[in-house]
This record gives C-alpha cells, sequence and structure tokens, in this order.
C-alpha cells in the first residue's frame, strides 16, 4: 500500500512541480534508495556515482513508462493517424535533466539527492551524449521528436541503433585524433530492447522471372541473407508529461537460420565470420556531414533500418487492417529526412507489390500519397548517388523497381509535358548515365513524394529555382517550406536556468510551450533593471564557461571579456578560417601597436572534422597553434584569448551557448540550408554576426537588424561574382592587411610544421577560394568593429540581447512541427488521459 501510495504521489509530481512540498521530496529519496538497492543491486554505503545516477534514471523511467502506456493505450483505442519520421541519425545527446525537467520533477529529485549528500550536477555529467549524429540534421531530428512528444503528436522515429557514434575527438599537439565512442558500453539505461517486435530483413542474391501458364509474370527475389533487426526504444518525454513517444532504434543481428549449415559442417569460425559481418551492419555512424561516403555498408545501412521501419509499420497497420490497404494511406504518413531513407521508397512497393500481392497502380497510389522528402543541403558532393553495380548486388529486385519506376515517369510525365525532349529526360532520370551508371536518389524521392521541403525560406526557394527547376515546373504545389526550429525546453528553460526563471516572471511558466509569450519581456529591453538581471545572468553563465575552459583547455579567460563563439562542424563553406583571419588581424594590429587597447575578446571554437577531410583538420591545428601563440604573448596583455574546445557535442554545447556574447554564423550565403544553433544563441540572448544565409535572414527579421551584425555577400550578389568569374587574388592583392595575414599562414611564425598552415592559404588562392573566403574579408572586419563599439555600450548591448532573445517565438520547434502537422502530415493530436 505505502509503494503504490508513493507512486501516487510522484504521478501527481510529474503533473505539477510540487518540490516545495517535503513529502514529495521524500518519496523521491524512497525511490532512488529502492532502486540503488533493488535495481542497481548496491547499497548508499558504496554506491558510485555511476551507480546513483542509474538509480536516479530507474526512479524517472517508473513516471515515464506510466505515461508511456498510457499514451501508446490512448492512440491504439482511437486508431490514430501518425507521422513516421525515418532518419539515419538523432543527436539525443542527454537525457535526464531532459526528462526531469519535462516531468517536472527535476527540483524535486535535487532536493532528494541533495538530501542523500548527492550533487544532482555531478550525476548528470556521468551520462555519456548519445552521438547518433552528426550535427544539424540529426540534432534537428532530436528536437522534433521532443516536440512531436509535447504536442502529443501520434508519432514514432525510427534510425538506427549504432553501437558507435560520431567519434570522440582527442586534440595532441593541436591535431584532431579519432577516439571510437562507445555510448553504452556498460548499458543505457533508457533504452528498452524489444524482442517481440523483432524483424527479419532480405538482401543480396538474385531476381528470378516466372511466367505462369497464361504468360503473366512474376518476380521471385532469392535473397542471399536474412539480417535480424531488433529494435531499441527511447522514450521521448514531453513538456510536463503531455504524451510519450518512441523512438525506436534498430540493431543489427545475425537470424538464427542462416549460419547454421556451415556451423554444422565444421566452420564454426566461418559462422562467427559471418555473424560479425552481419553485426557490422549497425556498427557505426558515418562521420560525414554533408558529404557521401558512397559505400556499400553506408546503402546497406539505410535500406536496413528502413526495410525494418516499413515492416514495424505494417505489422502495426495490419493488427487493426489485416492487410485490407485501403485505409493505409489515411493512416501512415513517413517523413523522409533527407535522402538516407529513400530507399525506403521502392521498398515499401515491392512489400506492397511482390509480398502483399497489390497491383502496381494501386501500390503507387499508395507510396505517392505516404511519403514527403526533407531536402537538407545544395551541397552537390551531398546529394547521394548509388552506382547501379552496388544495387546490382546487394538489392536486385529494387534495382529493377526503380527502373519501372523511372521507365513510367520518363515515358508518361515527361513525354507529355515536354515531348521529344531528351535533354529533359536525361536530367530528370533517376539513372544517370556514364561510365559508371549511377541511382540518384534526390530525383527517386522527388518523384515518389506528396511534399518536398526545404528547412528554410531562402533554401526551400533555392531548391525549387536552383536544385529541382524541371521538377518545380512540373508538379509547383508539391514544394514547401518548413523553417527549422529547436526545442525551448532543452535550449533555455533546462541548459540556462537563470534566464528561464527571468522569463517565469515576465512571461508567465508556459512559456516553454508558447515561445512567443517570451515578447513579454520587450518592452523592458530599455530598462536599466531588466537589463541589469539579463546581463548578470549572462555574466554567471561566463563565469562558468570560464571555469570549464580552464579545466577543458587549461587557458585563464576573463569572463568581462566579449565571448565570440563558434560552433559546428568543421566545413570550408563554413568559414572557421574567416574567422581565423579576423583574429590574425586583431592579433596583428596588437603586435604593431602594443599600447593600443581594444574591446577583450575571447574566441571561442568546437568543431568536429570528417577523418578523412585533411584540409579542415588542417584548420583545427590552425586554430589551436595560432590559439597557443596568442595566449602565451605577454605583449597583448591578455586582450585576446583563443580556445578551441575539445570533443564538442550536444552537451558541451548545452554549457556554450547560454555563456555567448557573439554568435558566429559567418557561412558564404547561399550555403548553409538553415543552421540551428543561430536559434539556440539568440534566445539566449547572444547577438548574430552572420552573413543573410539560411535561418539567419528570418532570424534577424524577428530581431531588428540593428540588433545584429550582418555583413557579406547575399545569395544574389554570390551568385553575380560567380557568373563574373570569381579571383580572390584580386582581393589578396588590393587589400594589404588581408594580404598580410594570408601570408602570415605560410610562415613558421606559428608552428614548425607550415605546410598545415600554408595549405589554407593555399586553398584560398591557388585553390581558388571556393566560398570566397577574401571576397567577404573587408566586411566581416567591418562587422567585428561594430560589435566592438556595441559591447563597450553596455546599455545598447543588453538591449540588443534582450531584444534577440525575446524575439525567437518563430523558432520554437513546436512551429516547425505544427507546419509540417498543417502543411504535410494532416495529423490530430489527442489528449492522453492519467487512467488506462
Ligand atoms: O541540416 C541542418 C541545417 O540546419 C544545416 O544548415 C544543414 O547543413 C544540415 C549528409 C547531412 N544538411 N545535410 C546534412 C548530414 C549528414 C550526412 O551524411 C548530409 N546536414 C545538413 C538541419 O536542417
Amino acid at each position: 500500500l505505502a509503494e503504490t501510495k508513493a507512486v501516487a504521489a510522484a504521478k501527481v509530481d510529474a503533473r505539477a512541480d510540487k518540490n516545495s512540498l517535503k513529502l514529495d521530496v521524500n518519496v523521491f529519496k524512497e525511490k532512488i534508495v529502492h532502486h540503488l538497492r533493488c535495481t542497481i543491486g548496491t547499497s548508499e554505503k558504496k554506491a558510485s556515482k555511476l551507480a546513483w545516477w542509474q538509480a536516479l534514471v530507474a526512479t524517472a523511467n517508473e513516471l515515464i513508462f506510466d505515461r508511456l502506456t498510457q499514451t501508446q493505450y490512448t492512440h491504439a483505442t482511437k486508431d490514430t493517424r501518425a507521422v513516421h519520421y525515418l532518419s539515419a541519425e538523432f543527436l539525443m545527446g542527454r537525457l535526464t535533466v531532459n526528462n526531469l525537467v519535462s516531468l517536472e520533477v527535476y527540483n524535486t529529485a535535487k532536493s532528494a539527492l541533495q538530501e542523500l549528500g548527492i550533487d544532482i550536477n555531478e550525476l548528470c555529467e556521468e551520462e555519456t551524449d548519445m552521438a547518433l549524429g552528426n550535427g544539424g540534421l540529426g540534432r534537428l531530428a532530436a528536437c522534433f521528436m521532443d516536440s512531436l512528444a509535447t504536442l502529443a503528436y501520434p508519432s514514432v522515429g525510427y534510425g538506427i541503433h549504432y553501437e558507435n557514434g560520431l567519434f570522440r575527438q582527442e586534440i595532441r599537439e593541436g591535431r584532431q585524433i579519432e577516439r571510437p565512442d562507445s555510448w553504452r558500453e556498460y548499458g543505457c539505461p533508457w533504452e528498452v530492447c524489444r524482442p517481440e517486435s523483432v524483424q527479419e530483413v532480405p538482401i543480396g542474391g538474385f531476381v528470378e522471372t516466372q511466367t505462369a501458364p497464361d504468360g503473366s509474370i512474376r518476380k521471385v527475389w532469392h535473397p542471399e541473407h536474412m539480417i535480424k533487426g531488433v529494435p531499441w526504444d527511447i522514450p521521448v518525454v514531453g513538456f510536463r508529461g503531455a504524451s510519450v513517444t518512441i523512438l525506436r532504434l534498430w540493431e543489427s543481428r545475425p537470424t538464427e537460420s542462416f549460419n547454421w549449415d556451415v556451423f554444422n559442417a565444421g566452420g564454426y569460425v566461418d559462422a562467427q565470420n559471418e555473424k560479425a559481418a552481419v553485426e557490422t551492419i549497425s556498427k557505426v555512424l558515418y562521420p560525414n556531414d554533408s558529404t557521401e561516403a558512397g559505400k556499400m555498408l553506408r546503402l546497406t545501412q539505410q535500406y536496413f533500418f528502413s526495410s525494418c521501419s516499413l515492416r514495424d509499420i505494417l505489422r502495426r497497420y495490419n493488427r487493426t487492417h489485416f492487410h485490407d490497404y485501403g485505409e493505409f494511406a489515411k493512416k501512415i504518413a513517413i517523413q523522409l529526412n533527407d535522402t538516407h531513407p529513400v530507399i525506403a521508397i521502392p521498398e515499401l512497393m515491392r512489400l506492397l507489390v511482390d509480398e502483399e500481392g497489390i497491383s502496381w497502380d494501386a501500390a503507387w497510389e499508395i507510396v505517392t500519397e505516404v511519403f514527403s522528402y526533407t531536402n537538407h543541403t545544395l551541397l552537390p558532393e551531398a546529394l547521394e548517388k548509388w552506382p547501379v553495380y552496388i544495387f546490382e548486388k546487394l538489392l536486385p529486385r529494387h534495382l529493377e523497381i526503380i527502373y519501372e519506376i523511372n521507365y513510367r515517369f520518363l515515358n508518361e510525365v515527361v513525354e507529355a509535358k515536354w515531348s521529344g525532349d531528351d535533354e529533359k529526360k536525361r536530367k530528370l532520370s533517376i539513372i544517370e548515365e556514364g561510365p559508371c551508371k549511377m541511382v540518384r536518389m534526390a530525383n527517386l524521392a522527388v518523384i515518389a513524394s506528396r511534399k518536398i521541403n526545404g528547412v528554410a525560406e531562402i533554401h526551400s526557394k533555392l531548391v525549387r529555382e536552383n536544385l529541382f527547376p524541371e521538377f518545380s515546373t512540373l508538379w509547383p504545389d508539391r514544394f514547401c517550406n518548413v523553417t527549422n526550429g529547436v526545442t525551448p525546453r532543452r535550449w533555455m528553460l533546462a541548459c540556462n536556468p537563470g534566464l528561464a526563471e527571468l522569463y517565469n516572471e515576465i512571461a508567465g511558466k508556459d512559456w516553454p510551450l508558447h515561445l512567443d509569450s517570451c515578447a513579454a519581456l520587450r518592452p523592458y529591453a530599455d530598462d536599466p533593471q531588466i537589463q541589469k538581471r539579463f546581463m548578470d545572468i549572462k555574466f554567471k553563465n561566463k563565469v562558468a564557461l570560464a571555469a570549464e575552459i580552464k579545466k577543458l583547455c587549461g587557458v585563464e579567460v576573463d569572463p568581462h571579456a566579449m565571448f565570440d563563439v563558434q560552433i559546428k562542424r568543421l566545413h570550408e563553406y563554413k568559414r572557421q578560417h574567416l574567422n581565423l583571419l579576423y583574429i590574425l588581424h586583431l592579433y596583428r594590429k596588437l603586435l604593431a601597436d602594443p599600447a593600443m587597447r581594444i574591446v577583450p575578446q575571447v574566441f571561442i571554437f568546437g568543431a568536429k572534422a570528417a577523418p578523412a577531410y585533411t584540409l579542415a583538420k588542417n584548420i583545427i591545428y590552425a586554430i589551436n597553434v595560432i590559439g597557443d601563440k596568442i595566449n602565451n604573448d605577454y605583449r597583448i596583455r591578455n586582450q585576446l584569448k583563443v580556445v578551441f574546445m575539445p570533443n564538442y557535442r550536444v552537451s558541451l554545447a548545452e554549457k556554450i551557448i547560454p555563456a555567448a556574447d557573439i554568435s558566429e554564423q559567418i557561412s558564404t550565403a547561399g550555403y548553409e540550408a538553415s543552421g540551428t544553433s543561430n536559434m539556440k544563441f539568440s534566445m539566449n540572448g547572444a547577438l548574430t554576426l552572420g552573413t543573410m544565409d539560411g535561418a539567419n535572414i528570418e532570424i534577424v527579421a524577428e530581431a531588428g537588424v540593428e540588433n545584429n551584425f550582418i555583413f557579406g555577400m547575399s545569395v544574389k550578389d554570390v551568385q553575380e561574382l560567380k557568373a563574373k568569374g570569381y579571383n580572390p587574388w584580386d582581393f589578396y592583392n588590393s587589400n594589404q592587411d588581408l594580404r598580410a595575414v594570408v601570408d602570415w599562414l605560410d610562415s613558421d611564425f606559428f608552428t614548425e610544421d607550415r605546410q598545415a598552415l600554408a595549405s589554407i592559404k593555399h586553398s584560398l588562392l591557388e585553390g581558388g577560394d571556393p566560398y570566397m573566403v577574401l571576397a567577404d574579408f573587408a566586411s566581416y572586419c567591418a562587422a567585428h568593429k561594430r560589435a566592438e563599439e556595441m559591447y563597450a555600450d553596455k546599455a545598447r548591448w543588453a538591449h540588443a540581447a534582450i531584444m534577440n532573445s525575446a524575439s525567437m517565438g518563430k523558432f520554437s520547434s513546436d512551429r516547425s512541427i505544427e507546419d509540417y502537422v498543417h502543411n504535410i502530415w494532416k495529423l490530430k493530436n489527442y489528449e492522453i488521459k492519467d487512467e488506462i
């Protein structure tokens, strides 16, 4: 009875934050101790921090599973329409603080642990990030799961249960080295294995054409192997427990059946080899952001998780619809997160036609109703193309289906619109002709999708006009925009408690659900008291980050200095080297005039480079060695510091973003599809120093250009300069300052290994400066100058910081999800009742 009461009490606690009630803290305390003893099998006396953390998670899971059951019961009894979000990446980060905050038991847990003599912060630091993604695309998927759960839309996320997520980055002598990330080495207490939902997926082999006596043709695939897909479920908790949705990640295992023959023939070792080969499929996340690996294993991963997910969707549908597909498109929406899961299109055709016996036309109607596709990049090197010979080997039946889709498209649709125009057919074909025939996954996605969206206004426009101009002439209504967003629960409430408290007071406690209401702070933007409060919060966050920098980098930084931050994957188009050129420019000025006084500045970087991306790795090396030199140069009197924080990841971002003054968003216009950290920075009161690219455009439209520092060429300028013929030497030769800093890279001032730094200069000149760094340099310096001037004017700065933070309502991922729901998915949400 006591136990039941305790559960009931904790349940109440989950609905409203009753952390002031002594009773609830006691209940929580009892539960943690109970789990420490009975779930983890240790005692208060000898428990490690890890064990305490596990007990804390077990306690949270009691509340979470209860709510999960209620959610699933509601959806099952109402036979709801649901969205299925297929993504090769979900960058979830840590879950503890977020889940406790969403359940509104964070303060209760904190007090309970405090009474047990334990600091909740230390426990939360025990958790390894779930780094099952590279960057923005994967983190977007994670924010979307949070919003789907919060808005209580019926939904499932589907992905891959990578054994190793994105590599851990270490810096040795300034250079990146990659270490494996084993996020669940000792188990992950949030995930639940679901053996009852295991799937089996065929692969390889050949297709047999059977002709029936009546002359009709049947295709029979004889696969070489079967792969078992084991689902691991991670519950995603909506804010205030609105609903709990599932992220289902597939792990590959050998099937029991397939290696027995080898085994019995005495091939025990061979059988183990085959086992290892299959397990390789979900072993590791490809560490490329916005570039393609083109590897057979990557296509196998994509097919494996897409097929498992579709089978799971069909199984659930058929539980209530008994293989009558008449309602399928009414009940199911599938969102393809970039082209990575696009193989799901021919796979669903195959399942419906070959395995369920539906006609081609009926199946195609279903497929084209169900799928939609989100494009995340225009970079040509990121557009997935698979060699036909790889398809023949792995997915021979899918290749036939793709040919059939293509044949019908070219001869019916394209022929009707542009009769006899072979050039159009060549461009729009799913198959790229040439010495190595390729399957173009983006064309397949567009041809089969009901809606195709970009991720910011400008990006969606470029998707229409530059990437798919003919397709958008053909089907103008299919193309739309859904501007990205981020969850204010993680990116404000959980990571910036000081700011959250201010908004609680000014906007009321519901602001994490209605981010627009933060606009209530705007009228106070010039109120000296509120300015002080706001900037005190920022300062406190900077003090905490300074301590972290000292711990991780051994560099002392002054929290009064302007914190200028660029954290994102390392890529030439993101132009970390433009930032570096400005740092060199400042340093040079200081050395030239030792009496000069500038606004003290700390430049903070965090970035992982794809392991094979040599220039990106050289830029990391350059930041480190240049930083080292500057940080130890007494002549500049600590007015300038440069730190590279190793192993940038979600949990580090949560510490850095609340402490930033300047948010560097400096991609060449037209290349950053949206960006999402730009939104997180603004919400937390940083000013954007950036180009008119991606979502920056929409951010400054909300927060005011005058409250940010916009510089550089626009998309139009970039196009025009390219058309005219861009020559980086023109800029190099005509700008003394620029020339000096570029030449400085090709010297032994910073390091013995001058080759590494010289390679950057080389790419900017002989390499043609593909991302027009030199063209934007002067304008970038001018923007920095404006920022430094404004920083010296405390009131003006506070005004701008507040206006940014209070104007980000549009960039809640809740708004993005509502856009998807209304324009694409057409879902209804349901209140999840407390009882089942
Ligand atoms: O997706 C984010 C955007 O905010 C960023 O601007 C965009 O660069 C990012 C292949 C990608 N685009 N493409 C990728 C990732 C992994 C991979 O293997 C491509 N990531 C983005 C969210 O919309």
